[in-house]
């Protein structure tokens, strides 16, 4: 009887594991890109702003709060925003804490005081894509409600603000195309506490709201993923001998962690911005039904039905982990995105 249980549970793993993806026929994609504005998260931004007009559209900027706080964070979005050629793209605040708890202290070694390795400055950044005349989580609604179906949010920090969404309007998740999110552990491994990544614990019931309750493709990159693509110094040094402006921006950004004594640099936003844009780039990924853990020690951490547990976790609400990328091609498209702005070279000779 038991052996049976276990075959029947296999199987029903191996039946939600596939080598391949099936890409939306979206042409170009609608993106959302909902941010707490950190090193990766400009990275992010700067590989999305590689890709071609016919690929995808980014329809603006949601911050929430983070790695920094929201003033930073807009502040920090709307920099980075002017060294790419999303003319129309809007930047709008969103929540400025988490929907119970406070927000725990950014990863300083790694994004610096101001998220962007301490370059911020007043005097360099204009604000003019600010919208400040509708809040981050009704401007998520209206898009999905003008576009129901079509939209993809690249979510690369707490999901307070997804959360919020569907909330306030209960049919956003099903009218969205699909989220892909950079958070949660899905081996157990901490990064902010023995027991959570950091995106997560920083706001759990606004993570739990999105893994139980969100109705449509959800794909997940999770901290673990990100530390087995974790790029190198010295190929690092290679991609800044990339003469363009915006390799330049990135080495500026990101001289501040590699001045401490890391050794490699994180991919966490990275990842899921190529993941959302280049799916083909994922070799293994596997269904699963996912909430996360509200409680004591483990609170943030991401709890994985992989046993068949939850008989009545509904099925258009698992969650696609991603478990395996192909890493050269990885690279070749970040690489690729410090040569090109909106499928233009931007390479100086
Ligand atoms: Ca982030």
């Amino acid at each position: 009887m038991v052996l049976l249980s276990v075959i029947r549970i296999a199987r029903k793993h191996l039946n939600r594991m596939t080598s391949t993806w099936k890409a939306p026929v979206l042409s170009p994609r609608k993106v959302i890109f909902d941010t707490d504005a950190g090193v990766d998260d400009a990275h992010a931004l700067l590989i999305l702003d590689g890709a071609s007009p016919d690929d995808i559209e980014l329809l603006g900027l949601t911050c929430v709060a983070g790695n920094v706080k929201l003033p930073q964070a807009l502040k920090n979005m709307s920099h980075i925003l002017e060294h790419c050629s999303f003319l129309q793209t809007e930047i709008f605040a969103g929540a400025e804490r988490p929907i119970i708890s406070e927000i725990p202290p950014g990863y300083e070694i790694y994004h610096g005081a101001d998220g962007l390795g301490n370059t911020w400055s007043e005097k360099t950044t204009s604000q003019e894509k600010l919208n400040l005349t509708k809040h981050a989580v009704q401007f998520l609604i209206d898009a999905v409600k003008a576009n129901p179906g079509q939209i993809s949010i690249c979510a690369l920090g707490p999901l307070t603000n997804l959360a919020m969404a569907e909330r306030l309007w209960p049919a956003f998740s099903s009218n969205l195309g699909k989220v892909t999110i950079m958070g949660g552990n899905i081996y157990g491994r901490g990064n902010i506490t023995a027991a959570a990544e950091y995106n997560f614990y920083a706001d759990p019931e606004a993570a739990h709201i999105v893994m139980q309750d969100f109705k449509c493709e959800k794909v997940l990159v999770s901290w673990e993923l990100s530390e087995n693509y974790n790029i190198p110094m010295k190929t690092l040094e290679e991609m800044f001998a990339i003469k363009s402006a915006k390799a330049r921006l990135l080495l500026t950004i990101t001289e501040h962690a590699r001045k401490t004594d890391m050794t490699y640099l994180s991919v966490c936003d990275q990842l899921a911005a190529i993941c959302l844009l280049h799916p083909e780039v994922i070799k293994k990924k596997c269904k699963y039904r996912c909430k996360v853990s509200l409680y004591g020690e483990t609170r943030g951490a991401l709890i994985i039905d992989r046993g068949d547990h939850w008989k009545d976790f509904p099925s258009d609400a698992e969650t696609t982990i991603i478990e395996e990328l192909d890493d050269s091609k990885f690279h070749e498209i970040y690489v690729r995105s410090l040569r090109e702005s909106r499928g233009k070279s931007v390479e100086e000779t």
